[in-house]
């Protein structure tokens, strides 16, 4: 609240109205200059998407007007976290300094958002500090909830259990993994929206195929029990997943929800969605966890959040719906696709081309159609690689059938992609693969 009150006397001081008019909508860029530190454009969050923005924004603008506000010193490549739960590549190699990924003639402020004010163009980071800008690009990223489900995190000080959806569980799966003598091993979908919606199986395979290679199969049930009513939302890539669960006999619990871990015992308790109040309790001697996802506070309190506490964006342009000169990007917005760096990818060329048009005080015209993709894991050499739009339908890059699992595309995703993320996406070079999807199309329907 000390924030607010600085925001409010500083805007008070500098009364000077900058309003432009972009098409109907007014932007709020009054008290410019006003506060302590000043950006042209800010970026919260340093993560895929704050990076790759920073970037564009500093090619766009040059050196010294942008600032990214990022806590963290590490920056990781979340995606290879899939291959580490496995055992196939080492936490390390996901890892970089913040630093190294800062562009040259970008502000580090490595602090965190404690509050936005958005009508006054400026926010308040950890130590008190304000700071103002002329445009916001919101890249917060969601937050992980372990602890929605009881137990946790605790329980993960007990072993049999991992999470490779954090940088401090997800070696806890690997280890649970090679520990497996027998009985279940047990892959959850919260009830929440997450990110990479494929991760929580592509672990599940990759197990499966372990528990083969290291003559544990015969011992092991392969439970994946999942709150949603469908595997995938793509009916193409959903109907190939089903075929592989059945082959590999995978049972899968539709509507199935983790309320509790008693790690002690080894037990899982779930809610069954669909008959309120029943609940059904699993023994496990390996337990997968997907925790619950959502927004983080500081965006679900700021008025920059849709009713749920997303960042409230405009499923075209990436603009915020009532706040013209900011932005958003990424696993913290309610664009309705999924969340992945795929998307990240995508959206980062649209929003690029959104801002400079807004900085010219013309129309947007370049339009998000909703790309992203999966590179669903099904085993220790084999992708169905999931690429697909706003509508769920497919939208893929290759011109072959990429509903059949295939080598190429696991080399793809362990070996090509994490080279693509740190030298294009994060260099603002990388805006998804929509150019050579193009070219690879050209003569074929
Ligand atoms: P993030 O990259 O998470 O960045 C958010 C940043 O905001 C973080 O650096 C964080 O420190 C920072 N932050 C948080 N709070 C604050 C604050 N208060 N102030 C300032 N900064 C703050 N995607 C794919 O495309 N393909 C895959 O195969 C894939 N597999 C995945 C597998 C796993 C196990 C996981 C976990 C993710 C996977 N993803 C995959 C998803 C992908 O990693 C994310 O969708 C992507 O990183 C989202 O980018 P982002 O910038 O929105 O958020
Ligand atoms: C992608 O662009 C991307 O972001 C860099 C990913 O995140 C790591 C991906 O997993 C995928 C599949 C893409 C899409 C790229 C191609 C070449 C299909």
């Amino acid at each position: 609240m000390a924030c607010a009150a600085l925001c409010v006397r500083t805007f008070l001081h500098v009364p000077k109205l900058e309003a432009c008019e972009i098409g109907c909508r007014t932007l709020h860029t009054t008290n410019r200059r006003a506060s302590k530190e000043y950006y042209d454009v800010v970026v919260v969050g340093g993560g895929a998407g704050g990076i790759a923005m920073s970037a564009r924004m500093k090619r766009t603008l040059g050196a010294g007007k942008v600032a990214v506000i990022e806590p963290s010193e590490t920056h990781y490549y979340q995606p290879l976290w899939t291959l580490v739960g496995a055992g196939a590549k080492q936490v390390a190699t996901s890892a970089r300094p913040t630093a190294s990924t800062i562009p040259s003639g970008v502000k580090w402020i490595k602090s965190s958002v404690q509050e936005f004010d958005p009508d006054r163009n400026c926010i308040c980071v950890a130590d008190g500090k304000e700071i103002s800008y002329k445009y916001l690009i919101v890249a917060l990223g969601l937050e992980l909830q372990f602890e929605k489900v009881k137990g946790l995190p605790e329980g993960f000080g007990c072993p049999k259990i991992g999470s490779n959806y954090s940088v401090h569980t997800v070696e806890k799966t690997w280890k649970a993994l090679q520990d497996f003598k027998e009985g279940n091993a047990i892959f959850t979908f919260p009830n929440t929206p997450v990110k990479c919606a494929g991760a929580p199986q592509k672990i599940m395979y990759l197990s499966e195929t372990y528990f083969r290679k290291t003559g544990k199969r015969s011992k092991a049930n392969v439970i994946f029990n999942t709150s949603l009513e469908k595997l995938f939302g793509v009916d193409k890539y959903r109907i190939a997943l089903e075929n592989i669960t059945k082959d590999r006999n995978i049972q899968v619990n539709y509507r199935h929800n983790l309320i509790e871990v008693k790690a002690d015992k080894q037990e899982a308790v779930f809610e069954k969605l669909d008959n309120p109040g029943e609940t059904i309790t699993y023994k496990y001697d390996m337990l997968h966890v997907t925790p619950p996802m959502g927004p983080y506070e500081v965006q679900k309190n700021s008025p920059l959040a849709d009713s749920v506490g997303w960042l409230d964006v405009d499923k075209d342009t990436l603009q915020h719906k009532k706040y013209p000169n900011v932005f958003g990007i990424g696993d913290c917005t309610n664009l309705p696709t999924s969340k992945t760096a795929a998307a990240v990818a995508g959206q980062s060329a649209v929003l690029h081309g959104t801002i400079s048009k807004i900085m010219k005080n013309e129309k947007p015209i370049k339009k998000y159609d909703g790309y992203t993709s999966c590179p669903l894991v099904t085993s220790y050499n084999t992708v169905i690689l999931a690429e697909f739009d706003y509508s769920c339908q497919p939208l893929e890059t290759f011109p072959i059938d990429q509903g059949k699992e295939r080598w190429t595309m696991f080399y793809m995703k362990s070996i090509a992609m994490p080279i693509i993320y740190w030298y294009g996406l994060l260099k603002g070079i990388w805006g998804g693969p929509a150019p050579i999807r193009k070219l690879l199309h050209l003569g074929f329907k």
